[in-house]
């Protein structure tokens, strides 16, 4: 069949807009994959309530954001963690989002993502590197100031009374910014009051059953405990100790003053009951904030250095019936 002139002429304009539409669907798609941002995320386990909050909320807004989130548990080994970041590396993610397990032993492994040109932010927890250009921003707790909220409620607590008091501290995994935090922002007020003295520190690694080990050593000794305060690096290691003196005639909150921090419902639910007397927030839902930290980064924008969650105090002189429920 013949084309007419009109066909003719139609057809060059046919296939111009054919090629420009699956241009334009092509570039769509680009786009799209360009926006399909891949995050790796090295995470160090799932040791406490609030470490499985902070992992479900990072997923939750990666998920939201159509980020894709490589996620790994390294199980409490920092070795893991480099492993993780290595792979990583090679995968060539946009940018590598991790939780320091402990302060030291990073350098050799960043070095290597710098150079490889992904950036890095690390949340929840710091670390000490010889080069900060290493990693971009911090994004979590102020760990000192928690420590130091947990000694300004025994001094507030006590300040009408006329005794001393033993302090039993359980700290928080060796090594690691949260313990040294909450060990030294509580020294840093409670060594204003001669009252007071830290009789014994002694390692529970965040781990409700070494708060539970550490809660039977004393008591197998004695059938008093030879304190008058427990202070707890984080709920789970309280919450062991309290297992514990469930079984006994002590009464927690009463023999024995009890502050925490973590705000885990469990540690919540203890506070109502009167069997801890107060509790320190650390907020595990930091996934929003990270995740639009790395969105900014990825579309060239700069982040701050250093971004601390806000965090509150809970004590026996609250009304917590209003408190929502909180989630981990
Ligand atoms: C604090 C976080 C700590 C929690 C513990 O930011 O790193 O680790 O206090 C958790 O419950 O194990």
């Amino acid at each position: 069949m013949k084309s007419t002139i009109i066909q003719r002429m139609l057809f060059p304009l046919i296939c111009t807009l054919l090629i420009f539409s699956c241009t334009k669907k092509q570039e769509v798609e680009l786009n799209q994959i360009q926006k399909n941002i891949i995050v790796g995320f090295s995470q160090i386990g799932a040791e406490s309530a609030w470490r499985t909050c902070n992992t479900q909320s990072m997923r939750d807004a990666a998920s939201a954001s159509g980020i894709q989130l490589l996620y790994d548990n390294a199980e409490q080994k920092q070795e893991n963690q480099i492993k993780a970041i290595r792979s990583f590396i090679v995968y060539q993610v946009d940018v590598i989002v991790f939780v320091p397990i402990v302060q030291d032993g990073w350098d050799n492994v960043l070095r290597e993502a710098k150079d490889a040109g992904i950036p890095v932010i690390i949340i929840d927890r710091k670390m000490r590197v010889a080069d900060e250009s290493l990693f971009t921003a911090y994004i979590g707790a102020d760990h000192v100031e928690e420590g130091r909220n947990a000694a300004r409620f025994l001094l507030k607590k006590f300040k009408d009374e006329n005794q001393n008091y033993r302090i039993l501290e359980i700290l928080g995994t060796a090594g690691s910014s949260v313990a040294d935090g909450r060990y030294t922002g509580f020294r840093e007020i409670i060594n204003t009051d001669k009252r007071f003295t830290i009789t014994t520190s002694i390692d529970g690694d965040f781990l409700r059953s070494r708060g539970k080990e550490i809660a039977e050593t004393y008591l197998m000794e004695n059938t008093k405990l030879p304190f008058d305060i427990l202070y707890s690096h984080n709920d789970g290691m309280a919450l062991g100790f309290l297992d514990v003196l469930e079984n006994t005639p002590i009464l927690p909150g009463k023999d024995i003053v009890i502050v925490s921090v973590d705000a885990e419902q469990a540690a919540i639910d203890a506070l109502k009951e009167g069997k801890i007397n107060c509790v320190v927030e650390c907020n595990p839902k930091i996934g929003d904030l990270v995740i639009d930290m790395v969105k900014q980064l990825t579309e060239g924008k700069s982040i701050p250095r250093v971004t601390y969650v806000n965090e509150n105090v809970f004590t026996e002189w609250d009304d917590l019936s209003l408190l929502p429920l909180r989630g981990y």
